[in-house]
């Protein structure tokens, strides 16, 4: 049995997007952020990222993390690849080319997009940890204008990542640039990105995802 932890209103959702995707049956246990919660470590707190059961699951106090038959995995981007490449089928890898190139665009955009894209999330709708600065919010969106000019162009192709197909590097791909949407002058200039991005959360299993999402505390 698969097990996420996590709330969808984290890095969780890329995981429970993918499960659904791949129509798999899992227990979603709703470990949320501590700087959500008012007093994190109060008797009576929800289950947190700072909570002592859930730091033996997960000893950095990050979320998601999974438990799948015994196998206890962190990094929402791995455990996906992990996922598709078990499951197989027309998200996975079809061969070690394919391999590369998705663990590629998964870490080019955790590398190169994420750093920024969290900052538009944090400076232009909601930052957790103290006041919104729109200096910050611009300089984010200066910096991804390179990596959405990039990514336009390698989508120009076909409209996918990898293969000529939806894989797990679109969804890996995609939740990294979702947080960006809140510039919406980036995704103008990236024609190619906008409709990539609308179609990936076009999808049924996304939709899904985003519908639990919208039932959690904001
Ligand atoms: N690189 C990690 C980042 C995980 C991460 O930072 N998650 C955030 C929530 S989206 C978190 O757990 N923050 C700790 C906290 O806020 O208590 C991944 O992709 O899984």
């Amino acid at each position: 049995m698969l097990t996420i932890y996590g709330v969808c209103r984290s890095r969780a959702s890329r995981n429970i997007w993918l499960a659904h995707e791949l129509g798999l049956p899992f227990k979603q246990v709703p470990v949320i952020q501590h700087d959500r919660l008012p007093d994190a470590e109060a008797a009576g707190a929800p289950i947190n990222t700072r909570s002592p059961a859930y730091l033996k699951i997960n000893p950095n106090g990050r979320i998601p993390s999974i438990d799948d038959d015994g196998l206890v995995l962190h990094e929402s981007l791995a455990i996906n690849l992990y996922l598709a490449k078990k499951h197989g089928g027309s998200l996975a890898p079809s061969n070690v080319a394919e391999d590369g190139e998705m663990g590629a665009w998964s870490l080019w955009a955790a590398t190169g997009v994420e750093p920024h894209s969290i900052n538009i999330v944090y400076h232009r709708i909601h930052n957790p940890k103290g006041p919104k600065d729109p200096r910050i919010a611009d300089a984010a969106v200066e910096a991804l204008k390179g990596p959405f000019a990039v990514l336009d162009q390698a989508l120009a192709k076909d409209g996918h990542l990898v293969g000529g197909r939806f894989t797990v590097a679109d969804i890996n791909a995609a939740e990294i640039v979702r947080y960006a949407e809140a510039a919406p002058e980036l995704f103008e200039a990236a024609p190619k990105v906008k409709a990539w991005l609308a179609a990936c959360q076009a999808r049924p299993a996304f939709r899904k995802m985003w519908e639990a999402r919208a039932k959690e505390v904001a």
